[in-house]
């Protein structure tokens, strides 16, 4: 039978896996749909035959149909979405980030632990994307050598009214902090950010694109430039530096016509294209998973560890310093 699934979100990436589970994801279904903007929910719930739209979350906990709930509000009201998700037992896909800051975050790691088992796993999807997946075997393999560095890109088109500085860490290199772990097996242990000259079709309020700097326990240094308005499409490249090799993923023009002493490729414009694949491949281990009563991705701990490195990468933000990032020890519920 399907697991029945509340989304709760409606926004862009909550109706994107409305529409997956609904299309392509075997074994699952989505039940509600809980979303405060009563026609963007009529909306949502339409894409799903049999779903209802609910403003409230905890009018859906009251009906008894739900098997499983799928985080997708903005990260600011995560945690009061998870907390009674998780008084209520209910195996939980959050999406990245577990919470903005690791207070937060600790609270609902505390919740998770008091109900005696793993419920919660985090929507880092570049952890089921194949590149990703083909450089961290390169990596463990050792066939280039040890790594010594990577150099990422990551670029939006254009940023919407909500998106605030912080952001720009908490939102968007979130991403990079997530697989720089998942790539090396080491702790970031430090963050520090640099402003290139400042791109004048970002919104005022923004000090946008920024360059930062994640050193991990193992002494591998990741440059990310994070670049949130460049127009042009949707880029996340990563090239990686060995010591017998560079391996680069992220490459994606897909076909490429050469003609008339020009070469014409394509560029994604969002990353509901660009990381379809991995989006649809998270989510159906997920349900999976959720079946068999097991988390099958980043948990709830990875969610703490990458909101630990944000609140250093926010502070060197603002500093211009080299920040050191602090971890709680892990508790042996995670091990
Ligand atoms: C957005 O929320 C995402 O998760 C995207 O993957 C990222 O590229 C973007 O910067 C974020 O705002």
């Amino acid at each position: 039978t399907d697991l029945r699934i509340a989304v709760v979100g409606a926004g862009q990436m909550g109706a994107d896996h409305i529409n997956r589970i609904t299309e392509r994801i075997v074994g699952a279904s989505v039940s509600v749909v809980v979303e405060p903007d009563a026609a963007r929910g009529a909306a949502a719930a339409a894409l799903a035959p049999g779903a209802v739209a609910l403003s409230s979350f905890a009018e859906a906990l009251e009906r008894g149909d739900i098997d499983a709930v799928l985080v997708a509000t903005p990260g600011q009201f995560h945690e009061t979405v998870l907390l009674p998700a998780l008084a209520a037992g209910l195996p939980i896909l959050c999406e990245k980030p577990l919470t903005q800051d690791p207070v937060s975050s600790l609270r609902v790691l505390e919740a998770e632990q008091a109900g005696g088992k793993k419920l919660i796993q985090v929507g880092f999807m570049r952890r089921f994307d194949r590149e990703y997946m083909q450089l961290r075997e390169l990596i463990e393999n050792g066939n280039a050598g040890a790594l010594l560095a990577m150099h990422c890109a990551h670029r939006n088109p254009t940023t919407g009214e909500g998106y605030t500085d912080s952001m720009l860490i908490t939102d968007s290199v979130v991403h990079e902090i997530d697989v720089v772990r998942y790539l090396t097996d080491s702790p970031i242990v430090a963050v520090e950010v640099k402003r290139p000259k400042r791109n004048s079709l970002a919104p005022s309020w923004l000090n946008d694109p920024i360059l930062v700097l994640l050193e991990t326990e193992s002494g591998i240094l990741v440059d990310v430039e994070m670049n949130v308005n460049i127009q042009f499409g949707y880029q996340v490249k990563t090239e990686a530096v060995f010591e017998k090799g560079v391996a680069e993923i992220g490459r994606t023009a897909g076909l490429t016509r050469w003609q008339d002493g020009r070469i014409f490729g394509e560029e994604h414009t969002t990353f509901k294209t660009r990381f379809a694949d991995a989006y649809d491949a998270q989510i159906q281990r997920w349900v999976n998973a959720t079946k068999r009563g097991e988390i099958d991705g980043p948990s709830a701990w990875d969610g703490y560890l990458v909101a630990a490195s944000c609140e250093a990468g926010v502070k060197a933000q603002q500093t211009g310093e080299r920040e050191e990032v602090v971890y709680v020890p892990r508790p042996a519920f995670y091990n």
